[in-house]
This record gives structure tokens, C-alpha cells and sequence, in this order.
């Protein structure tokens, strides 16, 4: 049986309200699957205007095998480019991040323009046709304050994304934040993994505890039942969409994004051990309400952050293996808040960053149990992991839906 039909058929067979079989976890050419399926094919959440502020900044990052490069050209326009050299495909910007007035090849000195055309190659010959060697583009679209991008050849439609998420982004600003930390982790685990954990909130109160003084444990918060049977969250809505303040739940219909506003524990206003705000210049003067709470958006498979009155917190989500995950995490802050005066970097951070590492340990057991051969699929909390269920029955159908339609040879 090939490949397709293996998977396919695994798919349709999985039992209902369970996790994965091991293979899903495990094996590269699932592994493979996943990266030509989901990571080549969808929007991906990569970075934030703000780390390219001005024109010449570009950041480099790595999609399964593809480098690529993002800038900001003399337009102003952010642009994202398949960072291989049309001479003999060198890797043109190998730095993390940097400034340049343009992208220069190290290995021969080809030379292009932020833009990706190439300007300038030395000594190629009379019929060198310059136009035809430009840096490849690769789909990039930035909303409020983040860039997403696309490596088909063929975007599927980012409007649904752009449509649900710009009026809840919009009051924040986060085109005018600065990049305050920035934490990179590696955790030993499959993507999927590291999704099913953050998509619930079952493991918190037992690891979590900084991150436990501050968000709600119920799976009405973490989960995508909404307001239903939750009353708190009713009335965080209404109150806050009274003064303006979009909140209510959305999700699109596949499954793949939502965002909403939810409390945090009564009283509290960031994540901090106190409770209290960590930034004193907010992100925005257009949000002049206190106890917003926190938005939660998440778009499967890359990115889920919240959004504080004070400061942002953004995750990354790549994959670097069958069984090994990278994910940053980005604290923004008002572009003029001052680190020292405005914030201390510490209790900032300090939150996150040991809840970062509790979900990373968590992830690494999960993967190491599921590696033995006795591991079997085991149901999920009807009552706490609704939201797993819906990031697995998520994956199950996009996978299957992309496997019926795929024609072409799967590698
Ligand atoms: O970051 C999150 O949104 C999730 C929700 C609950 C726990 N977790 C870290
Ligand atoms: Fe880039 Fe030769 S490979 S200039
Ligand atoms: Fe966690």
C-alpha cells in the first residue's frame, strides 16, 4: 500500500475523542507529510512588522528545508524572499537579523535589491538576462502588526484571516511595539505535540504555578466552547465590547483560526506574579478601559499569542523534525516604553518564561511515553480538552481533505 493510502487510511480508522496513533508523532515520512501538507502549503505566522521597522532591516528563518528572508523595501512594503541565490544557491543572508541597504550573495557578490530583483552580477556575459534572476518571492501579508507567509505556489486566500482578526488587533497597535525579549526554546516532541498541550488547560494547575496566579484554569477560557455555561466570560464580553472593545468568540468554519477576549483570574491585569501590570506605558492610548483580560488568537499550525493591555505575547511555532519543535516567544512592548523606567525586563518575562519551560519538560515526557511500543491512543477530557479535540479533528480533516485532493506523486 503506498504512503497516501496508509495515511489516508489511518486517518479515517482513528478512534474518535482519542489522540493520535504513535506514527503520527514519530515517523519522518508522516514527519514529511506534515511539512509538504500543512507547513508548505498554509499561512504561517513568521515575525512582526516591528522587527523590520525601517527599510533595508530584514530577519532570516528557516520553514522545514526552505530559508528565507524577510525585508522591508524602499516602499515600505514588507517582503518575503526565498533567501538561495540564483547564481549557485548560496544562502544570500545568513545573520539572524540585520540591516542593508541591499541583499548582497557572499559567495560571488551577486547583488539585489530589497525587493529581491537583482541588480548587479559581475562578469555574467553579453546575453546574461538579469530580469529572469531575481530573488523568488514567496506570499507575505501583514496584519495588525504580523507578517504571515506562504510557500505554495498557489496561496490559498488569506482574506478570511485578515477579515476575522483586523478589528481585534486594531485597538492594540502593534505596528508601534518593540521586540522587548525575544526566547527561543527547543523542545524534543512532534509540532502536534506542543499544539495539544497548549490547546488545554487540564495540566495547568499541576504545572503551572506563576502562570496559575493570573489565568483561568477553566476550559472555557483555553478551550472553543466560548461563553457557553460560563458566565464570567459572558459578562467580560459584554462589558468590554459595550466600551468598544471588540471580544466575542470567532472561529473560522475549518477549524484553523479563532481569536477572543477572555478574563483573567479576578483582579489581575498581566501576567505577572503580582497580577499587576509589568509595563507602565501601555500598548495603545486607544484602550482606555482596565481589566481587558487577555486576547487569545491562534492560527494552527505556526502562531498563538496573547494580547495584554500592557504588552503582547507572541509564539512561533516550527517544526525542526519528527520528534523536535522550535518555538519563540516574543514580549512587545510599546515602542517607547523604556526598559528600567517603563518595565523590568525580569518580571516581564518572568512568567512566561518558566511557564515556557514547564510546557517544554511536559512535551518531552508526552513524546518519550509515546515512543514506547505499549503507548496506545487515550481519551481526551470531554469536559477539559475540548480544545485538543478541535486542534486534532482540525489536522485529521485538513490532512484528509489534502490527501484526497493531492494527484501528484506524494515525494
Ligand atoms: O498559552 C496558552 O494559551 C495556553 C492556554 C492554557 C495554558 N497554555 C499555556
Ligand atoms: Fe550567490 Fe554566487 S552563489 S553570487
Ligand atoms: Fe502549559
Amino acid at each position: 500500500m503506498d504512503l497516501r493510502s496508509e495515511v489516508l487510511r489511518k486517518l479515517k480508522t482513528r478512534r474518535d475523542g482519542h489522540s493520535l496513533e504513535q506514527a503520527f508523532y514519530t515517523d519522518p515520512d508522516l514527519y514529511k507529510l506534515d511539512l509538504e501538507q500543512i507547513w508548505y502549503r498554509d499561512w504561517l505566522f513568521i515575525g512582526h512588522d516591528c522587527e523590520v521597522p525601517k527599510a533595508g532591516n530584514y530577519f532570516t528563518i528557516q520553514v522545514g528545508d526552505y530559508p528565507v528572508v524577510v525585508t522591508r523595501d524602499r516602499q515600505g512594503t514588507v517582503r518575503a524572499l526565498h533567501n538561495s541565490c540564483r547564481h549557485r544557491g548560496s544562502r544570500v543572508c545568513a545573520g539572524q537579523k540585520g540591516s542593508s541597504a541591499k541583499l548582497v550573495c557572499p559567495y560571488h557578490q551577486w547583488t539585489y535589491e530589497l525587493d529581491g530583483s537583482l541588480l548587479f552580477a559581475r562578469q555574467m556575459g553579453e546575453d546574461f538576462d538579469k530580469a529572469v534572476h531575481s530573488l523568488k518571492p514567496i506570499a507575505c501579508e501583514t496584519v495588525g502588526g504580523y507578517i504571515f507567509i506562504c510557500l505554495a505556489d498557489e496561496p490559498i486566500d488569506f482574506a478570511p484571516m485578515r477579515d476575522m482578526v483586523t478589528r481585534y488587533l486594531q485597538p492594540h497597535n502593534l505596528k508601534d511595539t518593540k521586540v522587548a525579549f525575544e526566547s527561543t526554546i527547543i523542545e524534543k516532541g512532534n509540532w502536534k505535540l506542543v499544539w495539544e498541550n497548549n490547546r488545554e488547560c487540564y495540566h495547568c494547575a499541576a504545572n503551572h504555578p506563576e502562570l496559575c496566579r493570573t489565568y483561568p484554569e477553566a476550559p472555557t477560557a483555553t478551550g472553543v466552547q466560548g461563553a457557553k455555561d460560563d458566565p464570567v466570560i459572558a459578562e467580560h464580553w459584554a462589558r468590554c465590547e459595550a466600551t468598544g472593545l471588540p471580544s466575542e468568540f470567532k472561529i473560522d468554519h475549518t477549524g484553523q483560526f479563532r481569536i477572543a477576549r477572555m478574563p483573567l483570574i479576578e483582579g489581575a491585569e498581566s501576567y505577572t506574579m503580582s497580577g499587576a501590570r509589568a509595563v507602565k506605558r501601555q500598548l495603545s492610548d486607544d484602550v482606555s478601559q482596565s481589566h481587558i483580560g487577555t486576547l487569545l488568537m491562534f492560527h494552527y499550525p505556526s502562531t498563538w499569542n496573547h494580547v495584554l493591555a500592557d504588552h503582547a505575547i507572541t509564539f512561533r511555532v516550527l517544526p525542526l523534525g519528527p520528534e523536535l519543535t522550535q518555538v519563540t516567544t516574543k514580549w512587545l512592548v510599546h515602542k517607547d516604553a523604556v526598559e528600567g523606567v517603563d518595565y523590568n525586563l525580569d518580571e516581564l518575562t518572568h512568567v512566561w518564561t518558566e511557564t515556557n519551560d514547564q510546557d517544554r519538560q511536559i512535551v518531552e515526557e508526552n513524546a518519550f511515553g509515546i515512543r514506547s511500543p505499549a503507548y496506545q491512543p487515550g481519551p481526551y477530557s470531554p469536559e477539559h480538552e475540548g480544545g485538543v479535540m478541535q486542534f486534532v479533528e482540525w489536522y485529521v480533516n485538513f490532512m484528509q481533505d489534502r490527501l484526497k485532493g493531492a494527484t501528484a506523486p506524494l515525494f
